[in-house]
């Protein structure tokens, strides 16, 4: 009983673990640092982007250097709008544990908790969660003709405005 119980985790964990990484591999990859064919700056503010439209070519790997300027703490995601609707649940998540506060991370608690549920450690190479007066840079290979947005899925962020597009072209 309590085998297959083992069992049916560890199925569970390797089909979420293949299910995470086709919807990555479905926006592009993350990038090679001796790679890099461009850098763009990102300053994210409360609650929007500045650049919140970037053109972009298939196949280019970009350097985002991302600043946060605002007085509350941010995300810059890389996903289609499915996978920031799919997650905002996650972040939600991070709030009710009291990991993402207002304007800090409480990074102690984060590693902590994410022992016990792996989708607390927030640690995806397309996206980045920054404090304020914090920088911090994602490297990204867009391989695919697909509809990109850049998003903060902090609840109440996405839906006032911090969203932006890439295009491509
Ligand atoms: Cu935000």
């Amino acid at each position: 009983m309590y085998l297959k119980k083992i069992f049916a985790l560890i199925i569970f964990t390797i089909f979420s673990t293949t299910a995470y990484s086709a919807s990555m591999n479905m926006i592009g990859e993350k990038g090679d640092p001796n790679k890099i064919d461009r850098v763009v700056n990102i300053k994210m503010y409360d609650n929007y982007y500045e650049p919140n439209v970037i053109k972009i070519k298939k196949g280019e790997t970009i350097k985002f250097v991302v600043e946060n300027l605002g007085d509350l703490v941010h995300e810059y995601n890389i996903g289609t709008k499915e996978m920031h609707i799919k997650h905002q649940p996650e972040m939600q998540k991070l709030i009710d544990h009291e990991i993402l506060l207002v304007d800090k991370i409480d990074k102690v608690k984060m590693k902590k908790m994410s022992k016990m549920d792996h989708s607390l450690g927030h640690s995806h190479a397309n996206s980045i969660m920054l404090e304020p007066k914090k920088t911090g840079e994602i490297i990204w290979k867009f391989t695919k003709d697909i509809n990109l947005e850049m998003a903060c899925n902090i609840p109440g962020h996405y839906e006032t405005g911090m969203v932006g597009n890439f295009i491509l072209n």
